[in-house]
């Protein structure tokens, strides 16, 4: 009987090591991000970030830059992944609500689905992967307005695409913000789209300096913006004149930035590759782990940080890596070498 009961846990013991080592072997399972947009360093490393994960988690990775940052584009390349049968995709949404039915798709045939970055609607996805609160960036992003203007005259945003659910977010807050009698001086004249194109960006920044001859300052709450409106105030010679802040890549704004008369004193930024890790830990999670991305849930990840899902504006859930991050002339010179 001894003899029996000792045969018996051996051979639970085996085929509980053969349990554990099936569920580290995820070289059957496949996930992808589609970013935005092809040709923007940002969303390269954002999907560095993601790729490097999989890889070191032992599965497949796709990553796919949409040649247009559309919806329509990202449709397409959803509706590719689920015929692939990938296991898990995240996603930064060009549209909040356009892409509901391929996502929907996508899970409906169990692929997990989270947005990172530019999140799509709640019924959409399974949680959000934000960079940052949404107010948290759009207050800095004010407070930078009202600090570099003294807190007084005209102001233009100048923004990604008019869909980007991401830049629409923040400008949606900012402009909530600016309802308090603090900011009652700051007279913000347009909201222009550069769509994240550079030479569109160049275009809309000519044309805001062109129509609005007082204007002091652009705010652009994206890495492209930011760096063509730098360029064409460098280009123009408008340092100090007209001053530009918002959300920039200490890679691409070194030049612009520093010590003496520049064009952006200060802006601010995340860890765009950890927009990318976070988001595969997410995902991993999802289909090796307990994660549902429930309101409440939380899961310690490879990098030992403990993740928390939250209540997103929207009224989905999403997890936020961490605040805001300001770049200046005492670190910019740190930072352009890291992002
Ligand atoms: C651009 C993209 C991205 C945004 C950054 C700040 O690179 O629009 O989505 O998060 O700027």
């Amino acid at each position: 009987m001894r003899k029996l009961t000792a045969l018996i846990l051996a051979l639970m013991m085996v085929a509980g090591l053969a349990a554990v080592a099936q569920a580290a072997d995820l070289s059957g399972q496949t996930y992808a991000i589609i970013t935005k947009s092809a040709g923007n360093p940002y969303n390269e490393r954002e999907a560095s970030g993601f790729e490097e994960v999989i890889k070191a988690a032992g599965a497949n990775v796709i990553v796919k830059h949409p040649a247009q940052i559309t919806a329509e584009a990202q449709i397409t390349l959803i509706n590719e992944l689920v015929a692939q049968k990938v296991t898990g995709i995240a996603v930064a949404g060009n549209d909040f609500d356009a892409l509901e039915t391929a996502l929907k798709a996508a899970m409906a045939a169990g692929i997990k689905v989270v947005s990172l970055d530019s999140a799509v609607n709640p019924a959409s996805r399974l949680t959000h992967i934000n960079q940052a609160g949404v107010v948290e960036v759009a207050q800095a992003l004010v407070d930078a307005a009202y600090d570099l203007m003294g807190g007084e005259g005209e102001w233009a945003i100048l923004s990604a695409t008019a869909t980007a659910s991401n830049q629409n977010a923040w400008i949606a807050a900012m402009q909530e913000l600016l309802k308090d009698e603090k900011y009652a001086k700051l007279n913000l004249v347009e909201i222009a789209y550069g769509d994240d194109i550079y030479q569109t960006s160049v275009d809309e920044t000519q044309a805001l300096l062109q129509n609005y001859p007082n204007l002091k300052l652009i705010n652009a709450p994206t890495t492209v913006g930011i760096a063509a409106a730098s360029k064409v105030i460098t280009d123009n010679e408008l340092q100090g004149k007209v001053i530009v802040t918002g959300l920039g890549l200490p890679s691409e704004m070194a030049e612009f930035m520093g010590q003496g008369s520049v064009a952006c004193p200060y802006m601010f930024l995340w860890n765009p590759i950890d927009v990318g890790r976070t988001a595969a830990y997410a995902l991993l999670e999802m289909v090796n782990g307990e994660l549902t991305g429930a309101l409440g849930e939380s899961f310690t990840a490879a990098n030992g940080v403990t993740y928390i899902v939250t209540e997103a504006g929207d009224k989905g859930t999403e997890i936020i890596i961490g605040p805001p991050f300001e770049f200046n002339a005492d670190n910019i010179e740190d930072w352009k070498t890291v992002y």
